[in-house]
């Protein structure tokens, strides 16, 4: 059995963006218990317990060696009381009561399903919790809650994207929708399929152009483009497109694609009987090309070591980060690359798979 020892401690960084960190997780066990303790506390929009935990989740995440005992976790980084308890008693009885307690809970269930629906967040979620909704025929026969568009499909069909082959599947369909408008305009894939995951809950996509300020114009081609190919092939359910969010203000569009089944059929994902096609969530974004590399490294994720690249960069260098720029002071700093970022920011390179934080 491999222990804890001090020289592995010291090796581990407390920045996510410090950790290579790959899909392959051997801390598994303990890592999945606190992903429902984060859940838990984002469902319930409680923020202390969420960042915490998420931080030591993704501690345990970079570990090259599985906990077998407690010797050396007190000198992990962002492992405190709690998740020690927590580790301690996954070692001693196998399961977290706790944890169990919560996946038992009839408040966290729903709030749960309803929010897998797109669209939906915690408050929406909560709010049919507290007429008495339990479950989505119940929410589509009630006549006081209106669904938009996009929430209604999103009850219906929506399926998680089962891996990689099925990505590359989405991949060409949208590559040549693009190709079709704008042909020369460039598609790369990005989020959690650029890492090396084999599951998702949509494909993310950037999109750019060489032709300046022509990035604007991209999204709306693209949506025309699929509207028209409505009940051939593809199938645009419906569209939201969104200029401004806290998190960027570049062209933005949430999409649900309804693909003919054989499509996407890749990795062996069975098509559900009678239907013939299935639905997919696809993000695309659309920055100007010289801002191409803010955004590749923006969206690329993880989310927990995107936040910890823009936490290093605030409170070890005094730099701001985000999905569009780099800036030391008012300076900013040009990036071609995400290399030039990380040069910037004076951190080790890191690989799209090791940042599976
Ligand atoms: P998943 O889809 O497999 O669940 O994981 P993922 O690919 O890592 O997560 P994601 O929710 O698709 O987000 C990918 C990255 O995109 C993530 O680091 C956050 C980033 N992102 C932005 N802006 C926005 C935005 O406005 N909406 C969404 N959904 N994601 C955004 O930087
Ligand atoms: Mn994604
Ligand atoms: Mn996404």
């Amino acid at each position: 059995l491999m222990r804890t020892g001090p020289a592995q401690q010291s090796t581990v960084c407390p920045y996510a963006c410090q950790r290579r960190t790959t899909t392959a997780n051997k801390n598994k066990r303990f890592t999945d218990a606190l992903e429902v303790l984060v859940e838990y506390h984002e469902l319930t929009e409680i923020e202390g317990p969420r960042v915490a935990y998420s931080r030591a989740a993704s501690v345990l995440k970079s570990l090259p060696w599985t906990i077998e005992s407690m010797g050396g976790t007190e000198a992990l980084p962002c492992v405190g009381e709690k998740t020690r308890t927590l580790i301690q008693e996954i070692l001693q009885y196998g399961r977290s009561f706790e944890v169990e307690k919560i996946l038992a809970d009839e408040r966290y269930q729903t709030l749960k399903l309803f929010t897998s629906v797109f669209g939906v967040g915690p408050k929406t979620a909560d709010k049919w919790y507290r007429r008495g909704l339990r479950s989505f025929s119940q929410i589509l026969a009630d006549p006081d809650v209106q669904l938009n568009r996009m929430q209604q499909n999103g009850t219906s069909r929506l399926q998680r994207v089962r891996n990689s082959t099925s990505a590359r599947a989405v991949e060409a369909v949208v590559g040549e929708t693009v190709r079709t408008v704008a042909p020369n305009a460039r598609v790369v894939l990005t989020g959690g399929f650029r890492r090396g995951k084999e599951f998702g809950h949509d494909v993310d996509f950037i999109v750019t152009t060489a032709e300046p300020g022509r990035e604007n114009s991209l999204l709306p081609l693209i949506m025309g483009r699929l509207e028209e190919q409505v009940s051939e092939r593809i199938m645009l359910l419906n569209s939201e497109r969104l200029r401004l969010s806290a998190m960027d203000y570049y062209s933005k569009c949430f999409l649900i694609l309804k693909l003919e089944g054989s499509r996407v059929q890749g990795g062996g994902q069975a098509v559900p009987a009678g239907r013939g096609w299935r639905a997919v969530r696809v993000d695309l974004v659309a920055p100007p090309i010289e801002r191409f590399a803010f955004t590749q490294l923006g969206w690329t994720g993880s989310k927990q070591f995107e936040r910890d690249l823009r936490r290093f960069a605030r409170v070890e260098r005094n730099m701001l980060l985000d999905n569009h720029a780099l800036f030391d002071k008012n300076q900013f700093l040009a990036a071609v690359t995400e290399k030039d970022i990380f040069a910037h920011l004076g951190l080790e390179y890191m690989e799209p798979w090791q940042r599976n934080a």
